[in-house]
């Protein structure tokens, strides 16, 4: 691969490792003009690598120094991404519709590949000597988990004795886990549906596991003394891991719907949800909440459970994510 020259703010990565998401999956599996990319491009939207070379304007980490890329990239310009939350960006319908991408390795050449382009050192944080397989997780799973954590943290905070559900123990749920045991109070109860990730969420330190059966909600409210949860963290968001999430909510309680399972949630008064209860869609993160991730990760707070695989093995790792075979994240290592 011709090795590309950053111009103006760019900053050119040598990527040390790739993430493997399942938003990666829905990117493959689109159809023609299903989504505000123009194609081909290389995915890879959850990188760790080194800065390279820059561009005569660039900004942030210098030539040498080991970085995590945050990805989502917005117009650079609006209130939301001068505050960095460029997840959030005021113009992401114009973007999409002039179809410039929403990111890393999403409309824009990603990380799975051995160098790559990044639009400004504004949108790298330092990660100091990670290994790079357990530093790039955290710039999607890792960010999107505490964002979440964040979205749902006053039902937690303003609720003593309060419980909390997560649903998939995943790349992003057993994070999540971790993120929770460490930065609330929270009585942590997790469900899945295989064995393996109710392992993973107890070596996480979830203080209960359960497999998503008709009775979940009743047993999770089982664990709460029958008030159910202050917060469900729904990292699935299918129509089999909302229906529970509704049944276990508390009154006044938080429902953050982050998978994107394609499932429903009637909002309707009255109806099935409790009073008082506030729904959320979190997406990804803020700078400022990666940093403040990689430095939970820094401390040894977060440990990624990794499952490596080499470059030229992305098509086993994404047949091994499609199948449920992963356990924490596949992350992809250049060859
Ligand atoms: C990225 C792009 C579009 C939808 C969802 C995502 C997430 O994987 C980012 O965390
Ligand atoms: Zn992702
Ligand atoms: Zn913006």
């Amino acid at each position: 691969m011709a090795r590309p020259t950053p111009t103006a703010e760019e900053v050119l990565i040598e990527v040390e490792a790739a993430g493997l998401c399942r938003s990666d999956l829905h990117v493959i599996d689109a159809g023609p003009g299903d989504l505000p990319y123009r194609v081909p491009f290389t995915l890879g939207h959850e990188v760790a690598g080194r800065v390279v070379r820059r561009g005569p304007l660039a900004v942030g980490p210098a030539v040498g120094e080991r970085v995590v890329v945050y990805g989502p990239w917005g117009c650079g310009s609006c209130a939301r991404c001068a505050a960095g939350a460029e997840n959030y960006c005021d113009r992401r319908a114009a973007l999409d519709a002039e179809r410039v991408g929403t990111g890393a390795g999403l409309g824009r050449d990603g990380g799975m590949a051995d160098l790559m382009l990044v639009p400004s050192g504004r949108l790298l944080v330092p990660v100091g000597d990670l290994a790079a397989t357990r530093a790039a997780p955290l710039s999607d799973a890792g960010l999107t988990a505490y964002h979440s954590v964040a979205t749902v943290r006053r039902a937690l905070d303003d609720t003593p004795g309060a419980s909390v559900v997560v649903l998939g123990v995943g790349g992003l749920g057993h994070l999540a886990v971790q993120i929770l045991r460490a930065t609330t109070n929270a009585q942590v109860l997790a469900v899945d549906v295989r064995e393996e990730a109710l392992a993973l969420a107890d070596e996480c330190g979830a203080h209960f596991g359960t497999l998503l059966r008709p009775d979940t909600a009743k047993v999770l409210r089982g664990r709460t003394g029958g008030a159910g949860a202050a917060a469900v963290l729904d990292f699935v968001g299918s129509r089999s891991s909302l229906e529970p999430a509704v049944d276990v909510l508390r009154v006044d309680g938080e429902l953050a719907v982050v998978g994107s399972g394609g499932g429903e949630v009637l909002v309707r008064k009255p109806g099935a949800l409790p009073p008082g209860t506030r729904i959320s869609l979190p997406f990804w993160g803020t700078l400022p909440e990666l940093a403040e991730v990689v430095a939970l990760a820094g401390e040894g707070v977060l440990k990624v459970k990794v499952e490596r695989f080499a470059l030229s093995s992305a098509t086993e790792a994404v047949a091994a994510l499609r199948s449920g075979g992963v356990r924490g994240r596949a992350v992809l290592v250049p060859d």
